[in-house]
């Protein structure tokens, strides 16, 4: 009862360590429903971010996030959106090194960019994230960003 549902990412940088963060996901009282590794492209990962794109740190993201291949997985527990952020700490690993060395982003991430995981903010972020990433077809994001070639 309670049971919610958010997406994590394992990012490009933190790939090395996934034995270690689903050893987490597992001490933390988490399930995993789905997971799925994949390389994304640029357009695939613009319309995944397309709330930032006007920020500066645009392409510095897209360039991360392309760098090499990502683990997306579903997670379900009590709470698991808000849960699974406060899990993984604040969205720059120095932040995260600062606030605490149990939180996932500061054993794992570096910076403000190569920060190890990803997890939805709200439940709207995350039915849109799940089904990105676990649509029907893998597909469901039709949408692309400026691009009609690049949907998983
Ligand atoms: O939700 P969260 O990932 O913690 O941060 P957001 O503000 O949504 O930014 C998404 C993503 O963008 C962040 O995980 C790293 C990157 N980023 C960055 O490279 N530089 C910043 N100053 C802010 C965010
Ligand atoms: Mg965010």
């Amino acid at each position: 009862k309670n049971q919610e549902r958010t997406l994590a990412i394992i990012k490009p940088d933190a790939i090395r360590y996934l034995g270690d963060i689903i050893s987490a996901v597992y001490e933390n009282g988490f399930t995993i429903a789905r997971m799925r590794m994949v390389k994304l492209s640029q357009n695939e990962v613009m319309y995944f971010y397309s709330e930032h794109k006007s920020k500066d740190f645009f392409p510095r993201l897209v360039d991360f996030m392309t760098s090499g291949s990502v683990v997306a997985i579903e997670l379900v527990g009590p709470d698991a959106i808000n849960r699974w952020r406060s899990i993984i700490g604040p969205t720059d690993s120095q932040k995260a090194k600062e606030q605490g060395p149990l939180l996932l982003r500061a054993r794992f991430g570096t910076d403000g960019t190569r920060n190890a995981l990803h997890g939805s903010d709200s439940t709207t972020s995350a039915q849109r994230e799940i089904s990105y990433f676990f649509g029907s077809k893998y597909g469901t994001n039709t949408a692309c960003y400026n691009d009609t070639t690049c949907c998983i």
